[in-house]
């Protein structure tokens, strides 16, 4: 039977009608589902004008009648509300990804004296470039003492009262000379999470235009500091990636193997999945059990994580976790921290499918919770995976239904491969951007979001972006979404216009570029800072846009705050809660170009979006007169 046109509606994915019209069978709703109940959404909300900081509230403003109220009990108009309420998304999201960081920083602390369970220094060079960032003398030093007091200097990063970042300073002098005129150059990462709290509780700071600014302060302690953090140390312990090929999408399931999915963000946890899962004696123990082997892939982040340094495959991104467990065919679903829908316990419970829960920080209902410490990683993680395998015997054939689609990708592009790609030197990058060979270059990352059909956003903009010469570096949900359409072979190139597809075939590489998860954006900064220096301009001057075509979550705001405090237009493809305060919209899509260089934009069209970034880079071109 084909599926009805409304289902065929939620996405361009060819594994999800399927999907969505077998759980429709078995009478098992999704995230698509929930959102239909949810209609209409609270029109407050949606505008960003209810508070409820308080308990004299819950206020709410009333834009749709005149007659209706205009302030809070205290006093706060929308504009003070829709202001407090962003910034507090600033702080969730930039804390997601620090405390990311931050458990990297624990994880190297450990690992150099020598209690971590099974991790070791993978990346020497790196530690050594790193090191030398921080002024940590390496001569004659063990790996193990340099990375002690690396992880020492890192840690000591979120918890500091006074700046700077030391990773802020890789971005060119003119903005860091911006952002401390503007005083928002930060200081430690939880300094300034927790002054956005502070200033956000009643009666403490009622200025829009002064909340946003402490809002950018943050999201730049988040980009410049803790998702680099999280990137770097990361390369360190599990190595820096470098172009491998991968798969992606759900037909990488296998209906004769143990099927094990992890979750989440943090390669912590999925490197030892890893490890246990290749382990001879495990693999024996599935083989007892009926099934040819064990079959490891990633979902979300942690997907992008294993995918990049070690080819193992996508099963999908954020709309596909509930999806993946339709399949039938998932012996364990394991998960750490972040965008793990509560939904999966309930879910899991009609299959055979066993959700873990590892995180001490992440509980969820139904789940079982095998929590995971460092100390000792790969027996926890054997543990776990034993769980799985033993559960093969528990799958019910009848129930099984893996869509066959997969693609191909080439994946694995750090700044670092970039670098070796274009011959050791940005020159050649260089060279093609001023010929007009390359028109500049995108980030386009984020989520899904069910508002918006499901990865048309991603790759309807991505696609004309290329097709315009742009080359673009991708991350998160994004990065799936075009691995699973075929952007990230190198074969792609023919889909790009003339220039963008010579650059790409003489380099061997594809016209989207796999750079990881979304605290690698803090690649793409890197990335733009080195490009911005080489230049001697800043990065507002170059000809490079941002998008998330697709954004949903607190950690997107985060990262959209931090790419445009670092002079990088940004486009919206879903529509931010803040248009009930006319201050708050003017300030984040037009004055903020007189103050930090860049703003952003909300296109819902995609490929409108594009035109918007396209538009933006030739601008640039005509200032630099390329
Ligand atoms: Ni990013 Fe990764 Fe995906 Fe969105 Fe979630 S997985 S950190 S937040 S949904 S891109
Ligand atoms: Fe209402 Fe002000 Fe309290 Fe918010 S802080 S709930 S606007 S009284």
């Amino acid at each position: 039977m084909a599926p009805n046109e409304d289902i065929l509606e939620k996405s361009i994915d060819p594994t999800v009608a399927p999907l969505l019209e077998r759980a429709k069978e078995l009478n098992i709703e999704t995230a698509w589902d929930r959102l239909e109940a949810m209609q209409p959404q609270c029109g407050f909300g949606e505008l960003g004008v209810c508070c409820r900081n308080c308990n004299m509230g819950p206020c709410r403003i009333s834009p749709f009648d005149d007659a209706g109220p205009k302030k809070g009990i205290c006093g706060a108009t929308a504009d003070i509300i829709v202001a407090r309420n962003i910034v507090r998304m600033i702080a969730a999201g930039a804390a997601a990804h620090s405390d990311h960081g931050r458990d990297l920083a624990h994880t190297l602390l450990l690992t150099a004296e020598g209690k971590s369970g099974g991790y070791e220094i993978k990346d020497t060079e790196k530690l050594g470039a790193l090191a030398a960032e921080y002024g940590i003398d390496t001569a004659g030093r063990t790996k193990e003492a340099i990375a002690l007091d690396l992880a020492k200097a890192i840690y000591a990063e979120f918890g500091k009262q006074e700046g700077p970042l030391q990773f802020t300073r890789r971005a060119p002098k003119q903005r860091v000379a911006l952002w401390q005129k503007l005083g928002i150059d930060p200081r430690g990462v939880d300094r300034e999470i927790v002054e956005i709290m502070h200033r956000t509780h009643i009666g403490v700071d009622n200025d829009p235009v002064n909340l946003i600014l402490q809002g950018l302060k943050a999201s730049i302690a988040d980009g410049w500091g803790g998702s680099t953090i999280a990137t770097e140390i990361s390369d360190v312990l599990f190595g820096t990636p470098t172009p491998v090929r991968s798969e992606a999408n759900l037909g990488v399931l296998k209906e004769d193997q143990v099927n094990i999915i992890v979750h989440g963000h943090e390669p912590v946890l999925s490197e030892m999945i890893m490890a246990a899962a290749s382990d001879p004696a495990m693999v024996a123990r599935a083989q007892k059990a009926g099934a040819t082997g064990i079959n490891l892939s990633g979902l979300c982040c942690t997907g992008n994580e294993l995918s990049m340094r070690h080819g193992i495959p996508m099963a999908g991104n954020f709309l596909q976790q509930e999806l993946a467990v339709i399949t039938g065919a998932v012996e364990a679903m394991i998960v750490d921290v972040q965008c793990i829908m509560p939904s999966l316990g309930p879910l899991c419970e009609c299959f055979h499918t066993k959700f873990i829960s590892t995180s001490p920080k992440a509980k969820f209902p139904g789940a079982v919770h095998m929590e995971f410490h460092e100390e000792k990683a790969l027996e926890i993680a054997k543990e776990i995976v034993s769980v799985a395998v033993d559960n093969y015997a528990n799958r019910v054939p009848e129930k099984v239904f893996i869509p066959s689609d997969k693609t191909e990708c080439m994946v694995g592009f750090s700044v670092e491969s970039v670098l070796k790609a274009l011959g050791g030197t940005l020159d050649p990058l260089l060279d093609a951007i001023k010929s007009g060979a390359i028109k500049g270059i995108a980030g386009v990352v984020g989520c899904n979001n069910p508002k918006i059909k499901h990865d048309h956003g991603h790759v309807a903009l991505v696609e004309e972006l290329i097709k315009n010469n742009v080359l673009v570096a991708s991350t998160g949900c994004n990065a799936i979404a075009c691995a699973k359409r075929g952007l990230m072979l190198p074969e792609a190139a023919e889909m790009a216009g003339d220039g963008l597809k010579a650059v790409c075939q003489a380099l061997g590489i594809p016209p989207v570029l796999h750079m990881g998860s979304c605290v690698d954006i803090s690649r793409i900064l890197t990335f733009c800072a080195a490009v911005a220096n080489a230049l001697g301009v800043d990065i507002s001057d170059l000809p490079v846009a941002g998008a998330a075509p697709e954004w949903m979550s607190e950690k997107a705001v985060s990262i959209g705050a931090y790419v445009v405090s670092s002079g990088i237009f940004t486009v919206l493809g879903t529509v931010p809660q803040v248009l009930g305060s006319p201050v708050v919209t003017e300030v984040l899509t037009s004055t903020a170009n007189d103050v930090v260089g860049a703003a952003f934009a909300v296109e819902t069209d995609p490929v409108k979006g594009a035109d918007l970034m396209i538009a933006h880079m030739d601008e640039k071109r005509k200032a630099l007169g390329i």
